[in-house]
């Protein structure tokens, strides 16, 4: 997934690679044991429901749409050009996606939404796994969402928060403060658990560092590349 995140993103020259990278491992997990989805019978009304909150991570949702034989590489390599299914974020117009996302903060509250329609209406056992960013969290609605879920106990929704330590420009609010997200949600009525550790340090800036892809750069370097916006190519 990580090579066709960052093959459609090197041919199209847009998109938000690093922020697909950080994601990738646990897109990987989820596919791999978690997610009940039928790619091939997407309509299917059994299956989860997958949410990228974080819809700018769309490079590693087309790299996760053909790991799972969904779309072929010569469709990957059309993202983000003219009459693609693969938008820059993704869209209903390319299966099994639900709803489109890319303004961030609205994806949970959507997910809830479709695990109330699953627990409450048509009563079915799919699960709702919804991707979300750390900087997204500051999002208002997010925790309108935290809020309804668990007042709602939708025990069919997961929110992931893939916690890298960046927003767009600079380091989030909480930074590493995996603690700080869990004392939080767990205040909302969610059961939440920390999956890996931050690193011992933050690395110095490197060339595939989240905020700062830059592959092969033809632009003199910034005197500070930590300050690199996402979704910013420079190849
Ligand atoms: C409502 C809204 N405001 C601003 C943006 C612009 N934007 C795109 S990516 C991004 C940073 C997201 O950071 P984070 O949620 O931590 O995701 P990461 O890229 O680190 O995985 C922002 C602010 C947006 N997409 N939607
Ligand atoms: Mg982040």
């Amino acid at each position: 997934m990580p090579e066709s995140d960052f093959r459609a993103s090197a041919v199209a020259g847009s998109g938000h690679p690093t922020s697909s990278m950080s994601a990738a491992d646990i897109i990987a997990v989820l596919l791999d044991g978690y997610l009940s989805l039928d790619f091939q019978r997407s309509d299917g009304p059994r299956n989860d429901h997958l949410i990228f909150s974080k819809g700018h991570a769309s490079p590693l949702y087309y790299a996760m749409l053909k790991a799972a034989g969904a779309i072929t590489d010569d469709e990957l390599l059309t993202y983000c050009t003219f009459g693609s299914r693969l938008e820059g974020h993704p869209t209903p117009r390319i299966p099994p996606t639900d709803v489109a996302t890319g303004s961030l903060g609205q994806g949970l509250p959507i997910g809830v939404g479709v695990a109330l329609t699953g627990k409450k209406l048509d009563q079915l056992p799919y699960r709702v796994w919804v991707l979300c960013g750390d900087s997204e969290m500051t999002e208002g609605s997010m925790w309108e969402a935290f809020q309804y879920a668990a007042w709602a106990h939708l025990d069919n929704l997961t929110a992931i928060v893939d916690v890298n330590r960046l927003g767009q420009s600079r380091e989030t609010m909480l930074g590493w403060d995996l603690d700080g997200y869990a004392t939080r949600t767990r205040a909302f009525g969610w059961h939440p658990i920390i999956v890996g550790t931050p690193p011992a340090s933050t690395p110095k800036p490197s060339p595939l560092r989240r905020g700062n892809y830059s592959v092969s750069s033809p632009l003199p370097p910034r005197p500070d590349p930590a300050d690199y916006w996402t979704g910013e190519p420079r190849w």
